[in-house]
């Protein structure tokens, strides 16, 4: 009965990619029978970055009903909407005290969004990692299913972690990652450098999990690859690379197969292929999340009984947490 903890958030920050699918979600509803399983929609993290409240909102909504159609089970697993419960801010708050400054300032994707606009220069991006360290340590997580870019963020959980632990006593699991070796990082399209991210302001960068499958179709096309002719899987042929591990995740064949079949192929044999496989698999998705979509009812039903859920386990970790650093329980 001691099912180990799994936790991990999606930010309702755009609409999700099949970077965010293959990365992070497609792995949530196949850990569910395994552990004890808790996922968020990470509003709180959205808002370190500029947004249209009106769209925030509809995000949230579209964020959950696409976790249900991918296949969560709210009987299974514990889905909340993280503003919904505040042990996280308030955690938070403790574990900025002890958070160092000079740590935060090395994180990579701080650097990143941070120059891209003067916006983005706010307090909560600096500590943006710190809230995630308390999404993820209130729970006493064990793993945590993300993409390869939350590595660092990980790092710091841990570390927070193990010096809460030592400054005041065992207090707090220190949880591991669970990184896929292929799918942990999904390129952009256009540039096989840079990560697929929601945010791109490039729209054929990346591929929806909502897109119809002219659009996929379109954008695998359209997709950056290189002028050998040669079907390799190589580093050498990043964008190339990309798409076989893109084509291997949705179609479940291994890489070397896929390799044999096309080799004699000219790339955009491959292409055409790709876009239709990756528009079947997220067509039944699609269907669920419009019926999801057209019950509102229902998705706030699900937000509210995982937020009572969620309540109740935050706050058995914070009660531990306030008593620990010396605040008065009354
Ligand atoms: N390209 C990716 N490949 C694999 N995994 C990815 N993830 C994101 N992009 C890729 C994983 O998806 C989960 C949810 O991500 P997030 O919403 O918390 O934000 P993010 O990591 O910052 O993802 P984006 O798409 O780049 O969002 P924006 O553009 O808003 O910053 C995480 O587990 C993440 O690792």
């Amino acid at each position: 009965m001691n099912k180990k903890t799994v936790f991990s958030g999606v930010q309702p920050s755009g609409n999700l990619t099949i970077g965010n699918y293959l990365g992070a979600i497609k792995n949530f509803s196949r850990l569910q029978d395994e552990y004890n399983s808790i996922y968020s929609i990470v509003d709180m993290h959205s808002i370190t970055v500029p947004q249209v409240p009106s769209e925030l909102r509809k995000r949230t909504y579209e964020v959950l009903a696409l976790y249900l159609a991918t296949g969560l089970d709210p009987e299974k697993s514990t889905i909340f909407v993280q503003s919904h419960v505040s042990a996280h801010a308030e955690l938070c708050w403790v574990l900025n005290s002890i958070s160092y400054m000079g740590q935060l300032n090395r994180m990579t994707q701080y650097k990143d969004k941070s120059s891209k606009s003067e916006e983005n220069l706010n307090a909560a991006l600096f500590t943006y990692p710190v809230l995630m360290a308390a999404d993820i340590l209130l729970y006493q997580t064990d793993f945590v299913p993300v993409g390869e870019d939350q590595r660092q963020h990980l790092e710091l959980a841990r570390d927070l972690a193990i010096r809460f632990n030592s400054k005041y006593s065992d207090t707090f699991k220190v949880p591991d990652n669970l990184i896929q070796k292929e799918t942990g990082k999904i390129y952009n399209l256009k540039n096989p450098e840079l990560k697929m991210s929601k945010s791109d302001p490039d729209a054929n960068s990346y591929i929806l999990m909502l897109d119809d499958k002219d659009t996929i179709v379109r954008k695998v096309k359209r997709a950056v690859t290189d002028s050998l002719a040669n079907f390799n899987y190589s580093k050498e042929q990043k964008g190339l690379q990309n798409l076989i591990n893109i084509y291997s995740a949705f179609s479940g064949e291994d890489v070397k197969n896929i390799v044999n079949k096309y080799r004699n192929e000219n790339y955009s044999v491959f292409k055409e292929d790709l876009g239709i496989l990756i528009a079947e698999a997220l067509k039944p998705i699609q269907n669920e999340y419009d019926k999801l979509m057209s019950d509102k009812g229902y998705l706030e039903s699900i937000m509210k009984e995982g937020a009572e859920k969620a309540r109740y386990l935050s706050y058995k970790t914070l009660r531990k947490v306030y008593k620990k650093v010396g605040f008065v329980q009354i």
